[in-house]
């Protein structure tokens, strides 16, 4: 919650230089041992903290810094190391065992869903975070679904922050169940609070081990953090003599029980692993006995598959866990040739997805790109698809989070960045210059959430006009979620939420030092279609060139969504598809062809309502058949499209407006509940849910049945009832609300909540779409845009 965090980090201490770095350079040209992945998250699971115990385990760091001091590696920009959350997210080659990881470290919050976004779409598997004591999140079904939509199948959950008082390994994996994250979630280690039995029943919060299932070890941690690896016995009766896990130990008559477990549950995604099993002789022991190496390749294959999702679990602020994190990332997530990607080759020609564009003082514009095919020099000079740009390599770069060490190739499958390149920009396509066309397709886009809030940007005078355009051009172009416009002769800035604006100010004023001023913020309403039936020949637009009449019929077949229709991304919440009901790409990701003009009018028209001026939402677009427009000039094409499309919406009269509404959770004293509540219901909001572990909205009932599945005992964790811990003292007792409100009441609420809550309670926020907004909300909405 980023309101605790503020005020939790107000400490800066920044990285001492003593802190020794040892980089992976030696070009590794054996895709099988990349692992390009993401950890991602809700926000402060401890994505940062497990990337920052990772570099210091991988040996890139001899001391690890934290996110509470603001000394971490990959969080490095000034306005991350002061608020102490992730804003941009940072790739960094680790060498672990014979494997290269590219690991990013994502932000967790909302308003940069971006970064998630553009690192889900080029990595090949995920690490999904999950605070123990928290369970499933919002955000970490948000960042399920970005996962989904990019097709990145093979993930791995680790339950983190078990040292926490509450932490509860049973109900954080029942989570996923309930959530419907997995229906088949694998423990493949079980945490040990204490190797003290007594702490068990004693209720004592904490992590001193782990049990490796797979491997069949014991991990034990010493107060000076320092693990030491203990085997387990092979034969059911040396239990009895197990110094590690004594007898008394409440989980020496629970371990061969989990890992028989996690056999038979495993042999039910493989034929050939349940003959293994079914072949053993009928004793219990033969099952600690099956090789390891041979379980791996079994859980290698099945999560391969996406047939079960593998849950380890530890504490990343004590280097619990991290080191099997490591190791299961290595055996169980794919690497480049695991995967099948839209353009996979190990030989020419090369071909690029640009992730992410950064500009930095020193080094310039530097191009994040991801190599789907062939090898890249600094020789190869590229061409941007997208564009129909040449492209030139200055210098190729691995980077160390803010550092970077310059190397000579870029293999395939690798994660790398690129300096020189003048033109590109998030999700454009590079490819070798001089290749057939077949290989100038572009590669699947990233694409932005659509922005929901706004403000003027007025630049202090007119000599800072100039530098704060350049800083607003520079700063869209590493983050495509911000959008910059100029209206009746202001310039808009439209952002993903009051966060993101928050943070653009700020970047603007210290990392380009340009004097303005932000007016007020607003949320981006929207238009729908209107239900008046359009005049005849709507789709005809007729025009003069070179003096001539001139007459194009645009094939269009337009109406509403339905409600159970789910707007694209790329069109802004609109559909539009082909004439075989394929959606049509954003315009530029396929220069050439008469729909993508077709498309670009489309996409002039929607932008803007003749009724409203507000973009439009909510329609539902065939673009017929486009042959008869083929010999026609893009720009009459365009033209054309554009204007039928208005007319048609104009001829339906104004239809419905819609503003942005968001979800939130808000924790509060009990004393200030009323208030809170008060203050939601009279702004529009709508309460979902009183109560502290109630579902929050329909879709979250009937999570996935257990059957089958190894689920933990309660007592494992000891101090594991939030419920009880929270509810102990009633004049402190917390109470969690959610609710559904519109953006717009909320745009300033963390101040609001504070007073409201005394200074105590804590909030997120996220987008929850567009909604249709009443008839009075209507009329003041048309009053603030001025069309009423
Ligand atoms: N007790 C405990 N605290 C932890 C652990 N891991 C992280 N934290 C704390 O949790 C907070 C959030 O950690 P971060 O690593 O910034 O979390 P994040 O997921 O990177 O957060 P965002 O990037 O902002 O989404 C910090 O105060 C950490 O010190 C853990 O294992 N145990
Ligand atoms: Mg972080």
């Amino acid at each position: 919650m980023v309101l605790s965090k503020c005020v939790r980090r107000s400490v800066r201490i920044f990285k001492s230089s003593s802190i020794g770095r040892h980089y992976v350079t030696a070009a590794i040209q054996d895709a099988s041992k990349f692992r390009n992945m993401a950890l991602v998250a809700h926000i402060d699971s401890g994505k940062t903290t497990l990337t920052e115990s990772i570099l210091l385990k991988s040996s890139y760091l001899s001391a690890s810094g934290t996110v509470d001091t603001g000394s971490t590696t990959t969080d490095f920009l000034p306005v991350e190391r002061e608020r102490g959350i992730t804003i941009q997210s940072a790739s960094i080659p680790v060498k672990w065992k014979d494997w290269t990881f590219n690991l990013i470290d994502t932000p967790g919050h909302a308003d940069f869903g971006m970064e998630v976004e553009s690192a889900s779409r080029i990595v090949d598997g995920a690490v999904v975070l999950i605070d123990s004591v928290e369970g499933v999140e919002s955000q970490t079904k948000g960042v399920w679904r970005q996962l989904d939509r990019y097709g990145v199948g093979t993930r791995i959950i680790f339950l983190n922050k078990l040292d926490r008082p509450g932490a509860s390994f049973r109900s954080s994996l029942l989570s996923l169940l309930k959530h419907r994250l997995h229906p088949n979630p694998m423990a493949l280690t079980l945490p040990i609070a204490s190797f003290n039995p007594r702490h068990y029943s004693e209720g004592e919060p904490g992590i001193q081990g782990l049990v490796d299932l797979v491997r069949w070890n014991v991990l034990k941690w010493d107060e000076e953090g320092e693990v030491s690896t203990h085997p387990l016995p092979k034969n059911v009766d040396d239990f009895q003599n197990l110094d590690v896990i004594p007898p008394s130990h409440p989980l020496s008559s629970h371990l061969v029980f989990a890992r028989v477990q996690l056999l038979e549950n495993l042999s039910m995604v493989s034929e050939e692993f349940m003959e293994i099993l079914l072949n053993l002789p009928p004793d219990p022991s033969a099952y600690l006995q099956v090789d390891n190496m041979l379980v791996m390749r079994h859980l290698r294959e099945a999560s391969l598959r996406g047939q079960i999702l593998p849950v380890i679990s530890g504490a990343a602020m004590k280097h619990v866990g991290t080191d099997l994190v490591m190791d299961y990332v290595g055996e169980l997530l794919p690497s480049p040739v695991d995967v099948a990607h839209e353009a996979q080759r190990n030989h020419p020609p090369v071909q690029l997805l640009a992730w992410k564009v950064n500009w930095d003082e020193k080094r310039g514009w530097m191009t994040f790109v991801r190599v789907y095919s062939g090898k890249l020099t600094r020789q190869t000079t590229l061409v941007n698809t997208n564009r129909n740009q040449k492209e030139k390599v200055a210098k190729l770069l691995l980077l160390y989070a803010s550092e970077a060490k310059e190397v000579d190739e870029l293999p395939f499958g690798s994660v790398g960045v690129i300096l020189g390149l003048k033109y590109t920009r998030t999700g454009d396509t590079l490819v070798s210059a001089g290749v057939s066309d077949s290989f100038k397709s572009a590669l699947r886009d990233i694409t932005p959430p659509p922005p929901v809030i706004s403000a003027s940007v007025i630049p202090r005078s007119h000599s800072d006009l100039q530098p704060v355009q350049n800083a607003l051009e520079s700063l869209s172009r590493t983050d495509p979620s911000l959008r910059v416009d100029v209206q009746e002769g202001q310039i808009l800035v439209h952002g993903l939420g009051a966060l993101h604006l928050e943070i653009v100010e700020g970047r603007l004023k210290d990392e380009w030092k340009v004097n303005f001023e932000f007016g007020r913020r607003y949320v981006s309403y929207r238009e729908a279609l209107g239900s008046m039936l359009p005049s005849p020949e709507w789709d005809v637009w007729q025009t003069e060139v070179s003096g001539k009449p001139v007459s194009v019929k645009v094939p269009l077949a337009i109406r509403s969504m339905e409600p159970q229709e789910k707007g694209d991304p790329v069109w802004d919440g609109n559909i539009v598809i082909d004439e075989k009901g394929k959606p049509v790409p954003a315009p530029e990701s396929m220069p050439g062809s008469p729909l993508i003009y077709v498309a670009e009018g489309v996409l002039n028209a929607l932008s803007n309502s003749p009724h409203s001026t507000l973009p439009m939402t909510h329609l539902h677009i065939q673009v017929g058949d486009v042959k008869n427009l083929g010999s026609r000039v893009p720009s009459i094409i365009t033209g054309a499209a554009a204007a039928v499309l208005r007319k048609r919406i104009r001829d339906a009269s104004m239809g419905p407006i819609l503003e942005p509404f968001v979800a939130l959770k808000i924790s509060v004293g009990e004393s200030n509940l009323g208030k809170v509540v008060k203050d939601l219901t009279e702004r529009g909001g709508e309460i979902l849910d009183l109560d502290e572990d109630a579902p929050a909205s329909s879709e979250d009932m009937g999570g996935y049945p257990d059957d089958g599945i190894y689920i933990p005992p309660d007592w494992m964790s000891p101090s594991g009832s939030p419920s009880s811990l929270v509810r102990s003292s009633s004049s402190h007792m917390k109470r969690n609300v959610e609710a559904i409100a519109p953006l717009s009441q909320f745009l300033d609420y963390s101040s609001r909540l504070r007073s409201l809550s005394e200074g105590h309670g804590l909030f997120e926020m996220t987008g929850a779409g567009f909604r249709e907004v009443p008839e009075e909300r209507r009329m003041d909405i048309l009053r603030e845009i001025g069309r009423a």
